[in-house]
C-alpha cells in the first residue's frame, strides 16, 4: 500500500516502539504534524523553544534506556536543537532528531529557511541523513534507531525536505539494517581480558573507575560481582554515578576536579586502574601527566576510539561492558584488600570532603540534604551546570543507576528545565527533582509552560544565588575576585511560576527548608520552590585548573564542619 513520506515516517516510528516526541512545528514540517492525528500512539509534547526539545528527549533517554525522539522545522527550528544534539553526542544518549527541510528542488538556494543542518551537525552526530527520496525513509529511519541505540550511542539526525513527507511510496518496514562498515565489537578480546585477569589478580592496590558505559550497558550486576569477588573500591565519574550504589561498603564517591579528595586520592596510589566505560574526560582526570602515576590501566569500552586518546592505557578491552565483563569475572577469583580498603577508609577520615558547616545562614548544600532526606534518596535528579550540579552530585546520594541526570560532556545550563520534564515523562512513578541554577533556569524557563500544559509533575528547586555561580567561584579563588559579569538578576521566580500557571513558594530561610520540600512533595503536579541561598559559597573540594588530582583544594573552613559524607552504609 501507498503512503506518503510522512506517514512512512510516523508508522516507522511506531515499528521501533517511540511513544513520546518532543518539537515544535514550521512551515517545512508541518506535512508530518498534519499526519500526526493519524498516529494517537505518537505522543507530541510541545515545547516551547526547540533546544527544550532536544535536552527533553535526552533527559527522557538517560532516564529510560529508550530513545528520545525530537523534531523541529526546517532552518531556526533546526539550528535551535543544535545544543540539545551536542548534548546527546557528549554524553552518548541516544536520540534521533528529525528535522523538516525546504523542498529538494529550493536546497541550496538559500531559500527562505533553509540551513545546511546535516553539514552544521555532523560533527555532533554520530551519523546524519539528508532525505532526498521517499522510498529511502523507512530504510533511513530503520538505520537511524540501529545506530543511534548501538555501541557507543550517540544522536542521528534525519533532515526531510518538505517533498518528502508529501511524496508518496510503498512502506515496507525493513527487519535488518545492512552497514557493512558498521559492526561495534561487542566481546572483548580473550588475550587482553586474560592480561586484564592477571594484572587485577596481582594487584595490591587495585581501583575500579566506573563510568556512564556501565550504566547504558547495564552492567551493574557484573560489575558489582568484580568488585565483590576481588574487594577492590568502585569510585565512578559524575556521569558513572548511581552505577554502583553509592551505599555499598566498596564506594568511595567519584573522582575528578569537584570529586571526593579520598576518590582523588585513592586514584594517584592505585597500582592497578580498571577504567569502565569511562573515556578519562579532563575534569575527571585533572593534569593528565599527574593522572594515576603509580598504576597500570586496564580499560574497557566499547568505542575503540576512546582508547589511549587522553591517558596511556596497559591492558585495552574494546566491547561491550557487561559482555567483557562476564567474561572477565570469571578469571577473577575471590581475594581480600585489606590494608589498602583500610587506607581509603583512613583517607576519608582524615578528609571527609563533602561536608556541610553548621551554619544559621540558608547553605545550598544543606537544601540538596533535606531533598535526598524528604525523598528518602529515592528521587531521580536531574541538574543545571554549574556549582548546583556539583552539589546536587556530592549531597545526595545515589543509589539506583540512571537516578542522576546531568549535563556532563558538554555541560549545558539551560539542560535542567526540559531535562527533568522528559525524565519525569519516562518516568512518570517517579518523584523527579530539577535542581537549576539561577542563570541555567532563566536559559530555558519558557519549558515551564510546556510542563504546565502537558501536566508534568516535576519538582523545581532552584538554588538561587544570584551569581552565574560556578564562574563566580573561579573568578573568586583565580582572579583576585574580580567579578566581571557575573552577579546576575533574574525575574521573581514565584511570580513567573505563578504566571505560568504553577505553585511555587520563596525559602529564605533555614527552618523553612523541610516544609516547603514536604510541601512541593505534597502537591500532585508540579511545584517550584526559589531557594536564596548563601550567594558566595564555594564547593569544595576543588582541583584547580591545570593542577593533578593530587593537588586537591579543600572546605577551608572545616573546623566547624557537620554531616560528613557517609561513610558506612
Ligand atoms: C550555555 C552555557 N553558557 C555558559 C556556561 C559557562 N558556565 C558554567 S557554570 C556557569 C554558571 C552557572 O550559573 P547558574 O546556572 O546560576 O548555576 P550556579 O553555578 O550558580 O549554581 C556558567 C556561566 C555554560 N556551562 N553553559
Ligand atoms: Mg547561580
Amino acid at each position: 500500500m501507498k503512503m506518503t513520506g510522512a506517514q512512512i515516517l510516523c508508522e516507522s516510528l511506531v515499528k521501533e516502539g517511540v511513544k513520546v516526541i518532543f518539537g515544535l512545528p514550521g512551515g517545512a514540517i508541518i506535512p508530518l504534524y498534519d499526519t500526526l492525528p493519524q498516529y494517537p500512539q505518537l505522543r507530541h509534547i510541545l515545547v516551547r523553544h526547540e533546544q527544550g526539545a532536544a535536552h527533553a528527549a535526552d533527559g527522557y533517554a538517560r532516564a529510560t534506556g529508550k530513545v528520545g525522539v525530537c523534531f523541529a522545522t526546517s532552518g531556526p527550528g533546526a539550528t535551535n536543537l543544535v545544543t540539545g544534539i551536542a548534548n546527546a553526542y557528549l554524553d552518548s544518549v541516544p536520540v534521533i532528531a528529525i528535522t523538516g527541510q525546504v523542498a529538494t528542488p529550493f536546497i541550496g538556494r538559500d531559500a527562505f529557511q533553509e540551513v545546511d543542518i546535516s553539514g552544521i551537525t555532523l560533527p555532533i552526530t554520530k551519523h546524519n541523513y539528508l532525505v532526498l527520496e521517499v522510498g529511502s525513509l523507512a530504510r533511513v529511519v530503520k538505520e537511524a534507531f540501529h545506530l543511534t541505540k548501538t555501541g557507543r550511542p550517540g544522536p542521528v539526525l534525519i533532515d526531510v525536505p518538505r517533498d518528502i513527507f508529501i511524496d508518496q511510496a510503498e512502506f515496507h518496514y525493513p527487519s535488518e539494517v545492512h552497514l557493512p562498515g558498521y559492526k561495534p565489537t561487542l566481546e572483548g578480546h580473550p588475550t587482553q581480558i586474560k592480561k586484564a585477569a592477571k594484572l587485577i589478580n596481582e594487584a595490591q592496590r587495585p581501583l575500579i573507575i566506573a563510568g556512564r558505559g556501565v550504566l547504558i550497558s547495564g552492567a551493574y550486576t557484573e560489575l558489582k560481582q568484580l568488585a565483590e569477588a576481588a574487594q577492590i573500591p568502585v569510585i565512578t565519574t559524575l556521569l558513572g554515578i548511581g552505577c554502583f550504589p553509592e551505599s555499598h561498603v566498596l564506594s568511595y564517591g567519584w573522582l575528578g576536579m569537584h570529586g571526593m579528595a579520598y576518590a582523588n586520592m585513592a586514584v594517584e596510589a592505585a597500582d592497578v586502574i580498571i577504567a569502565i566505560g569511562m573515556r578519562f574526560d579532563d575534569r575527571a582526570t585533572a593534569k593528565v601527566s599527574g593522572f594515576a602515576p603509580n598504576a597500570s590501566i586496564v580499560h574497557i569500552d566499547i568505542d575503540p576510539a576512546e582508547i589511549g586518546k587522553n591517558v596511556r592505557v596497559d591492558v585495552p578491552i574494546v566491547g561491550d561492558v557487561k559482555v567483557v565483563l562476564q567474561a572477565l569475572n570469571k578469571l577473577v577469583p575471590s581475594t581480600e584488600h585489606t590494608d589498602w580498603i583500610r587506607q581509603i577508609d583512613d583517607w576519608r577520615n582524615e578528609h571527609p570532603s563533602i561536608v556541610i558547616r553548621d551554619s544559621d545562614r540558608l547553605l545550598p548544600q544543606y537544601v540538596i540534604r533535606q531533598i535526598y532526606e524528604v525523598t528518602r534518596g529515592e528521587a531521580i535528579i536531574v541538574t543545571g551546570v554549574g556549582q548546583n550540579q556539583m552539589w546536587a552530585a556530592q549531597h545526595y546520594w545515589y543509589d539506583r543507576p540512571n537516578s542522576l541526570i546531568s549535563s556532563g560532556g558538554l555541560g549545558a545550563m539551560g539542560f535542567e528545565l526540559p531535562g527533568a520534564m522528559g525524565t519525569k515523562i519516562g518516568c512518570p512513578d517517579n518523584t523527579v527533582w530539577c535542581v537549576a541554577g539561577d542563570g541555567g533556569f532563566q536559559m530555558t524557563i519558557q519549558e515551564l509552560a510546556t510542563i504546565v500544559q502537558e501536566r508534568v509533575a516535576v519538582k523545581i528547586a532552584i538554588i538561587n544565588n544570584g551569581y552565574l555561580g560556578m564562574v563566580r567561584q573561579w573568578q573568586e579563588l583565580f582572579y583576585k575576585r574580580r567579578y566581571v559579569a557575573t552577579p546576575l538578576s533574574g525575574p521573581d521566580f514565584v511570580k513567573v511560576a505563578e504566571a505560568y500557571g504553577l505553585p511555587a513558594l520563596r525559602v529564605k530561610r533555614k527552618e523553612e527548608v523541610v516544609p516547603a520540600i514536604e510541601r512541593a512533595m505534597g502537591e500532585k503536579g508540579p511545584f517550584l520552590i526559589d531557594f536564596m541561598v548563601e550567594p558566595e559559597e564555594n564547593v569544595y573540594p576543588i582541583v584547580p585548573p591545570g593542577a593533578a588530582l593530587s593537588e586537591v583544594m579543600e572546605e577551608p573552613k572545616k573546623e566547624a564542619a557537620t554531616w560528613p559524607r557517609r561513610s558506612t552504609p
